[in-house]
């Protein structure tokens, strides 16, 4: 029987515990994260010849290394490598829970979107046109209803389907052509270092530069022990003020403003309201 780790990632409130004991059959508390602990709860489950393991996680807004949560959960990442993630997402708060998404596609992971709690887009009288968003991030979206157990089958589904893939096609995230400048040339900076050197921290190249021109400490950290470490800090902080001066902002809110509006032009032709809608249809 093969196995499949799974590793539920999300926003907090957005219904990774009720999945989680769903699928499972586990009975871990749903309700607000405490933050008390900072902890993952593991729980199996067999479908169509797979056994999952399944892993909670806890709730994150984002990966950066500020909270304990986003460090817990990043190094969950790039240390246990889950074979596949389930980033689930409130579709009644799209906008802000796909922010977490545009983190995820920087790493090159595999990822499913559960688009959870869309009993309550539909309330609301919007539509969304789902699939076509997710062909443009290249992530397969499933609609769920976590709290009814609506969608879990096919959740599972396209998790096998992503398992089986051998080759992914990754979006970048466009940060636009100051920020992107930047970047290609932090990544020219790093053709003098010997890749075997980073390769352990599975950051794709792109991101680490990212994080770096982010400020990130944890990546800093990490740079710190590169033999080229010296001319690496001193190129980056060049262009961070570059980029400030360019900008008129911190470059780490350049590259959340880039994020958040990669998400909302892909939102703006794709998620409507209900009035708009049937004034169309009319
Ligand atoms: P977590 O913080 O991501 O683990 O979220 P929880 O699983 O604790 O769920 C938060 C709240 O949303 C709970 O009150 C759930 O019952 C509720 N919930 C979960 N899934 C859905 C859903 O698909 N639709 C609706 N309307 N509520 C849901
Ligand atoms: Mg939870
Ligand atoms: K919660």
């Amino acid at each position: 029987e093969k196995r499949i780790r799974v590793a539920l990632l999300g926003n907090p409130n957005s219904g990774k515990t009720t999945i989680f004991n769903l699928a499972s059959g586990a009975h871990e508390h749903v309700g607000n994260y405490s933050g008390v602990t900072v902890d993952s709860k593991e729980g199996t489950l067999r479908h169509n010849g797979y056994e999952f393991t399944l892993i909670d996680l806890p709730g994150t807004y984002s990966l950066s290394a500020y909270t304990p949560e986003e460090l817990f959960v990043r190094k969950h990442i790039l240390d246990e490598k889950p074979d596949v993630i389930v980033n689930v997402v409130s579709a009644s708060a799209a906008e802000r829970n796909l922010y977490l998404t545009t983190e995820l596609i920087d790493l090159k992971v595999p990822i499913v979107i559960a688009l959870n709690m869309y009993d309550e887009l539909e309330e609301s009288g919007r539509t969304f046109d789902y699939e076509t968003f997710g062909s443009l991030i290249n992530i397969p979206m499933v609609p769920t209803v976590g709290k009814r157990g609506e969608g879990i089958p096919q959740l599972l589904e396209k998790v096998i389907d992503i398992y089986k893939q051998e080759e992914f096609d990754y979006v970048q995230i466009p940060y636009g052509r100051v920020l992107e400048k930047s970047i290609g040339i932090m990544e020219r900076e790093f053709k003098n270092v010997e890749p075997t050197l980073y390769a352990g921290w599975n950051m794709p190249l792109r991101y680490i530069c990212v994080k770096l021109l982010e400020g990130d400490r944890d990546v800093e950290k990490r740079v710190r022990t590169l033999p080229q470490q010296e001319q690496i800090f001193s190129r980056r902080d060049k262009e961070r003020i570059y980029i400030e001066k360019l900008l008129r902002e911190d470059p780490e809110s350049a590259f959340t403003n880039a994020r958040y509006g990669f998400i909302a032009g892909g939102l703006k032709e794709t998620l409507t309201e209900k009035t708009q809608f049937s004034e169309k249809t009319k």
